[in-house]
């Protein structure tokens, strides 16, 4: 909406209108994009990473709005790579409704499934240099594994916000979002569910920046229990994969 500029030569209450309308639109850019900055500090962990190098990454905060729906999931697909028999990212936070493409880039075939609760599925055994996409339609943790190699896991993270972030190195993380009242999870992979849960809080996030203050996430009582394959068995020795799949290289 553009106002003419003679409006602002009036006086009378029609101005103060015109005034405070131009007012209101000239703070829209800034009222769309408040920031929210904090940090996490990983603590109680058997993690040499955490515990030598103070590496806090890979916790993921996000912010789901409580007075307002939350946007539609975006159209772009979200990706998560199959390559050196390993899926990157680790992590992979995406809004409920998103579809998610699992490329394979290595020589050789692989899997994508979960029979986690978070949601069921199984994109079956493909070739290399295709490609399968799953739709993740509720919020919840997706433990994805691959029925060939056991090594290779990942978690997708389905949440009913766009509005989320990883923390760098030093636990620190920033969100932009318009102001509002929101509720802020915190995930972490090896934290147990109930530490999580008393994690969450409430915060109004408003015109201006949001300094939090610092969360410290336990890892105690955290037990990294091995996963079986998709028929809920052990899984087989590790297949020499030159021999299942004949000229490709391992
Ligand atoms: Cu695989």
């Amino acid at each position: 909406m553009i106002w003419p500029s003679r409006t602002f030569s009036k006086r009378g209450p029609r101005t103060r209108a015109a005034h405070l309308a131009a007012a209101f639109l000239l703070s829209l850019p800034l009222a769309t994009a408040a920031t929210v900055s904090g940090s996490v500090q990983l603590r109680d962990s058997r993690s040499d990473a955490v515990n030598k190098k103070h590496d806090y990454s890979g916790v993921i905060i996000s912010l789901r709005p409580v007075s307002q729906p939350a946007p539609p999931p975006p159209q772009k697909h979200a990706v998560m790579l199959q390559k050196n028999k390993v899926f990157s990212p680790h992590i992979l936070p995406v809004i409920a409704g998103a579809i998610v493409d699992f490329p394979n880039a290595d020589p050789i075939f692989h899997n994508a499934f979960s029979s986690y609760n978070g949601q069921i599925f199984d994109v079956g055994l493909y070739p290399p240099g295709t490609s399968k996409s799953v739709h993740f339609v509720r919020p919840g943790v997706v433990r994805v594994f691959c029925n060939i190699h056991p090594s290779m896991s990942s978690i997708i993270l389905v949440l009913a916000t766009p509005w989320f972030t990883s923390t760098a190195k030093d636990g620190s993380f920033r969100l932009d979002v318009p102001p509002g009242s929101y509720e802020l999870s915190v995930f972490h992979e090896r934290s147990t569910e109930t530490t999580l849960q008393n994690l969450t809080q409430r915060i109004l996030v408003t015109g201006e920046a949001t300094k939090l203050q610092p969360l410290a996430v336990s890892e105690a009582g955290f037990l990294n229990s091995p996963h079986t394959n998709k028929y809920g068995k052990p899984y087989a020795p590790m297949p020499d994969d030159r021999s299942v799949y004949p000229g490709v290289r391992n």
